[in-house]
């Protein structure tokens, strides 16, 4: 893929962030996702590339979606698998609560993790100085020893972040029983596992069940940080193994690693920050500009961007939703 794709990407999730955004804090999860579903897929329609849909979400959430084998772009060429979130976090953006941001994963054509009957993952994610030191079939307490000595540090001094699910009270009793310092989040896991991989964040190690799609995107950014990530699929309930079987693959619920959610280097992450995070600053609207923060990486040469833009809105008309144009 030509890198002058960098921007095209960002430019997508911009869109999707600028559009969803008006909508911070109105307590309407459904508007705020369509709009941005509505502008990530209208700027999409600009790119340069011969794309479909390998994720998105919709089904689990019933949100409106970017639907699998939806066909993006405008050229003939590259082929690639694109994988959507265009908001991520939509109770976040509904309550306005941080780390909610809009974003994308591109690969060529069948090197994205294809998982389109399941709906959850177990994950453990790690930064680039533990990387080769986790393993999701081990106990917590023994990664998280693998992981502090990695990093010369003590369990004490680690700071694991974890979804705030019943379904964690086993595993946030785990790893605190072992001594590190936890982090719940109500959502957002791809953003938390993307902060495992900035040393500024005070995150290390990320556990726990998420959402499968979430799992291949921010697979795709640890590749490209150098983190390290490991998955296991998790069967729907009262869903025979054979159904996930006729995804193509030999076993669907092996250990999955890095490589196996994200093929090859030929990727690009990109991510536009809607309400403020650890990494990504929310969206700012100012009368008829906006200013927003994304974050654009290419995995050939694990170049990471950050870009600051000012949006003239007025100038923009398919970037904002029409409910946020009708208010400025
Ligand atoms: C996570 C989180 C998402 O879903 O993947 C989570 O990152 C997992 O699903 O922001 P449940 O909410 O059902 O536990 C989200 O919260 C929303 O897709």
């Amino acid at each position: 893929m030509e890198r002058e794709l960098s921007l095209e990407f960002v430019r997508v999730t911009e869109a999707a962030a600028l559009a969803s955004g008006r909508l911070m804090g109105r307590g309407d999860k459904e508007a705020a996702d369509q709009a941005a579903v509505d502008a990530m897929r209208s700027v999409f329609d600009t790119v340069h590339i011969n794309g479909t849909v390998v994720i998105g979400e919709g089904e689990k959430d019933e949100a409106p979606m970017l639907y699998i084998g939806e066909e993006l772009g405008i050229s003939d060429e590259p082929l690639v698998d694109v994988a959507v979130d265009p908001l991520e976090g939509t109770n976040l953006v509904a309550k306005g609560l941080p780390n909610a941001l809009s974003v994308v994963a591109i690969a060529p054509k069948g090197c994205l993790l294809k998982a389109p009957d399941v709906f959850y993952m177990d994950k453990i994610a790690v930064g680039p100085k533990a990387k080769g030191c986790i393993d999701l079939d081990a106990s917590v307490e023994d990664n998280l020893k693998a992981v502090a000595a990695a990093m010369d540090r003590d369990v004490r001094d680690l700071t694991a972040i974890i979804l705030e699910r019943p379904r964690h009270k086993e595993l946030i009793a785990e790893i605190r029983e072992a001594g590190a310092r936890v982090k719940l989040i109500t959502d957002g896991d791809v953003s938390a596992a993307i902060a495992t991989c900035i040393d500024t964040s005070g995150v290390d190690i990320l556990f726990g069940i998420g959402g499968a799609p979430e799992g291949v995107i921010a697979a795709a950014a640890l590749k490209i940080l150098g983190g390290d990530m490991q998955c296991r699929l998790i069967p729907k309930k009262g869903d025979a193994r054979n159904k996930a079987g006729r995804m193509g693959e030999k076993d669907p619920y092996r250990l999955l690693h890095l490589e196996d959610l994200a093929r090859g280097e030929d990727l690009f992450f990109a991510a536009t920050g809607i309400t403020d995070g650890d990494m990504l600053n929310g969206v700012r609207y100012s009368g008829q500009t906006a200013e927003t923060h994304s974050l654009v990486m290419r995995g050939v040469t694990r170049t990471i961007r950050n870009i600051y833009a000012t949006h003239k809105l007025e100038r923009k008309p398919h970037f904002v939703s029409r409910e946020s144009v009708c208010r400025q």
